[in-house]
């Protein structure tokens, strides 16, 4: 009996794209299978929104393996972490980011503390934090606050920073843009994503223009960021002290890559513009109604800014757009069931199930 053979090695960002990352020989890869995820031609949205001649893909990132892009980044983080031998991490997060520390932490044994906003993080990833094993701390505050705490505390170097200031998030984080040049063949000449801390619109700048650079293509894209209108410090030019958004992903008012996105929007010609959260809201549940693609509210904010652009005509015709989609939908059931269309509930009758279905 001979053994049998794997065909397919599904492989994560770092074995992947090694080559554009700072590893070395050394760096232990810390790995979930995290990115390859797929670009999905969007159908009903161009058609709702006359735009037959612009292609438009959502990047669907909710299918990481904690169901977020924050996997790209946390790989790399968590592998380097453990290269300089370091035995805990830390984060601050609005959600997604404390989910994906804790599962890669938990992968290799690293201690992992999350500080979290009491009340507004959505119920999945505070129970990915807590169920993947990390020291899980409500904080009775927002999230600029408790990025500055886990700042003072990792400062003496003992415990390893997790959050998008810690350089090698970035760097995994640009690997989503590389995909998509790698599906596309080139550049979008758009691309429009959620913005709360920063540091997603700023990996794919980079990565776009890394690959740009070694002539993997021959474009850029507009960078096209989106942020709550409660919560929208870099369109308001000034941190908002009290954020405040039903995307509580984006509840963020003082943003640690600010300086990035302002390079990523002017160098692109791009922009940076504010969703209201009832936009966001109708944009959320059309993508899932229309265009089966579940996403949270966060994600929807970059749907919900490319209608708004669209209805302006902002896009030139015969281009192609990327909508990053961040994260999955599953991961707030709260929102998901906070809308005014309640689910029928009826006697196990055959003339009430017929009563419903006939309405
Ligand atoms: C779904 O998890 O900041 O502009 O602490 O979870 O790179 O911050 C999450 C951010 C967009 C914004 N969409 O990205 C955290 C956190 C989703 C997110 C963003 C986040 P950045």
């Amino acid at each position: 009996m001979t053994a049998k053979k794997f065909a397919v090695k599904k492989i994560g960002i770092i074995e992947r794209y090694q080559e554009f990352l700072p590893i070395t020989d050394s760096t232990p890869i810390i790995s979930l299978n995290e990115g390859n995820t797929p670009l999905i031609l969007a159908e009903a949205l161009p058609a709702e929104l006359g735009l037959k001649n612009v292609r438009i893909y959502y990047k669907f990132e909710g299918l990481n393996p904690t169901g977020s892009f924050k996997d790209r980044g946390m790989t790399m983080a968590i592998s380097k972490a453990v290269e300089a031998n370091s035995k805990a991490v830390i984060c601050a997060s609005t959600g997604n980011t404390s989910a994906s520390a804790a599962a890669y932490a938990s992968r290799c044994g690293l201690k992992c503390f999350v500080l979290i906003p009491e009340g507004k993080i959505a119920k999945g990833k505070l129970i990915q934090a807590y169920r993947y094993g990390a020291k899980t701390i409500m904080v009775k505050g927002n999230f600029d606050e408790a990025l500055n705490l886990v700042k003072e505390i990792s400062a003496d170097g003992k415990i390893t920073l997790v959050n998008s200031i810690n350089p090698f998030r970035i760097e995994g984080q640009k690997t989503a843009a590389f995909e998509i040049v790698d599906d596309l063949g080139d550049a979008p000449e758009y691309h429009a994503i959620p913005v709360g801390n920063a540091g997603n619109i700023t990996a794919y700048w980079r990565g776009y223009n890394e690959y740009k650079r070694i002539g993997r293509s021959e474009t850029l894209p507009r960078m096209l960021g989106f942020q709550a209108a409660g919560s929208a410090p870099i369109v308001e030019g000034k941190p908002v002290a009290n954020p405040e958004t039903i995307a509580t992903a984006i509840r963020i008012g003082n943003p640690a890559s600010w300086q990035g996105a302002v390079s990523a929007r002017d160098e692109s010609h791009g922009l940076i513009e504010a969703v209201t959260d009832d936009e966001i809201r109708a944009a959320y549940r059309f993508i899932a109604e229309r265009e089966g693609v579940f996403a949270e509210p966060a994600s929807a904010a970059a749907v919900a800014g490319v209608i708004k652009l669209a209805k302006r005509n902002y896009f030139e015709p015969h281009s192609r757009l990327v909508i990053t989609l961040t994260g999955a939908g599953l991961k707030d059931p709260d929102f998901a069931l906070s809308f005014d269309d309640p689910i029928a509930c009826v006697e196990p009758k055959l003339d009430k199930v017929r009563e419903v279905i006939e309405s």
